[in-house]
């Protein structure tokens, strides 16, 4: 077992169904649950699971799904699953419900149909509830679901790879124990659909680091946005943004997660903390543009569970779309989650280690450098007075909250 042990004083719990493994959205989509299976196999070939306990969650029910998402929409989902169609629909009705609930169905959609859909949302969304369970049952302190993390969907509507949003689901679990959640994300693109699920409440504070500007996906998420207007409105200040430019680096990444990060935790006293970890935020991502190492990625999982005295925590996945990557950074965020220190060279036995290795997959280790030898180059336009703006604006919000 390679030396490694279950932490001590605290129980970390993974929630995962290789089922979710075998879904395709469709040639060449950018979103390919094979990254998991890439990652469940470094998570063993590294031992970890020794110091975790391992759950196969079932597939969340309709009814466990409803508890944030219309009935109309679900109803939707499970009927146009080729394996659930009912061939008594004319396809002219059909293809307009496609486009008014998952949008455009050309080739490139975002959200396409695919085979056996409904098993990927339903077993997704039921590993957040397993975890959620976990935690408020006090079986757990730390629950991780790679698999979840799908943060812009909608009550109605699929947007931007996601159909169904687990992390509402899991919050909604939370917040029948615990009186405020705080929701912290770290996927290059706006958490909106959490956002959204939680605008008009103080229980949820949520807080996204993302890039932000042209035409950058979905286009929310401005500094200035953080929360309903008017403050007489529970949820007025509750929603923080981090609004970033193309070409982050390690050390400005971590000094602006501790800061504001480290200001949220103190100033709202959270009960859980949610802590979603797309890797589309890494250096060579192939939709994302920042500069960031897999270390530094991993700092938000650090220092989240170092300030976390004793709330509990879940942490889940979302975008990342360089596989190899997405893999490696998610054995690390494991690792540091059970107290584990990881060898840098990967091990000789790892499944797909052909993926791993040659220069431009990262020479067979851990931590490779990212932002030099992988994917295209994004220069950083970021600079200092600009995180010190976004530093103070968000400090000054959170002068409005007491926890
Ligand atoms: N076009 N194929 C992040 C969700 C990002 C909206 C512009 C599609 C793509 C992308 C789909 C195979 C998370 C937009 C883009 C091109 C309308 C987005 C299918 C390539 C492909 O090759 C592709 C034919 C596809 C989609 C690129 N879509 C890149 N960026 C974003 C959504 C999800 O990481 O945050 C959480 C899991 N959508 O920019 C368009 C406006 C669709
Ligand atoms: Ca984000
Ligand atoms: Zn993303």
């Amino acid at each position: 077992r390679n030396g490694i042990q279950r932490p001590v004083g605290h129980t970390v719990s993974f929630h995962y169904n290789p089922r979710v493994e075998s879904h395709h959205f469709g040639k060449s989509h950018p979103m390919k649950p094979w990254r998991l299976t890439l990652t469940k196999q470094l998570v063993l070939s590294y031992g970890l699971h020794y110091a975790l306990d391992l759950y196969r969650p079932l597939e969340a029910t309709k009814e466990e799904l409803a508890a944030y998402h219309t009935r109309e929409y679900l109803d939707f989902l499970q009927s146009i699953d080729p394996q659930h169609s009912h061939p008594s629909s004319p396809n002219t009705d059909h293809e307009q419900r496609r486009t008014a609930f998952l949008g455009s169905n050309e080739a490139n959609a975002d959200c396409p149909v695919f085979d056996g859909m409904w098993g990927y949302f339903t077993l997704y969304a039921g590993a957040s509830l397993d975890a959620a369970h976990k935690l408020v049952a006090d079986q757990s302190d730390i629950a991780i679901n790679w698999s979840g993390g799908l943060h812009h969907a909608h009550k109605g509507t699929g947007a931007g790879f996601c159909y169904i949003n687990d992390i509402v689901l899991a919050i909604q679990q939370l917040l029948l124990v615990t009186p405020r959640v705080l929701y912290i994300d770290i996927d290059v693109h706006h958490g909106d659909g959490v956002e959204e699920a939680f605008y008009y409440t103080d229980r949820v504070l949520t807080l996204s680091f993302h890039k932000y500007g042209e035409t950058f996906f979905p286009g929310t998420g401005a500094l200035e946005d953080t929360g309903p207007r008017g403050s007489h409105n529970p949820g007025a200040h509750h929603s923080l943004n981090v609004p970033l430019r193309d070409g982050i680096e390690d050390a400005e990444w971590e000094r602006l997660f501790r800061q504001i990060a480290g200001d949220a935790i103190d100033t709202y006293n959270p009960g859980a903390i949610v802590l979603q970890c797309g890797a589309d935020s890494l250096g060579g991502d192939r939709l994302g543009s920042f500069n960031i190492n897999i270390r530094a990625h991993g700092f938000a999982v650090e220092f989240v569970k170092s300030r976390a005295h004793g709330r509990k925590m879940m942490i889940v996945g979302g975008g990342g779309y360089t596989p190899r990557n997405v893999a490696r950074c998610w054995t690390h965020e494991t690792s540091i989650a059970a107290d584990v220190e990881l060898r840098n060279e990967l091990p000789m036995h790892v499944p797909y280690r052909q993926a791993f290795t040659g220069n431009e997959n990262g020479d067979g280790l851990l931590y490779p450098s990212l932002s030099n030898i992988q994917g295209k180059i994004h220069p950083n336009m970021n600079d200092q007075s600009y995180f010190d703006n976004l530093i103070a604006h968000n400090k000054e919000q959170l002068r409005y909250i007491k926890g």
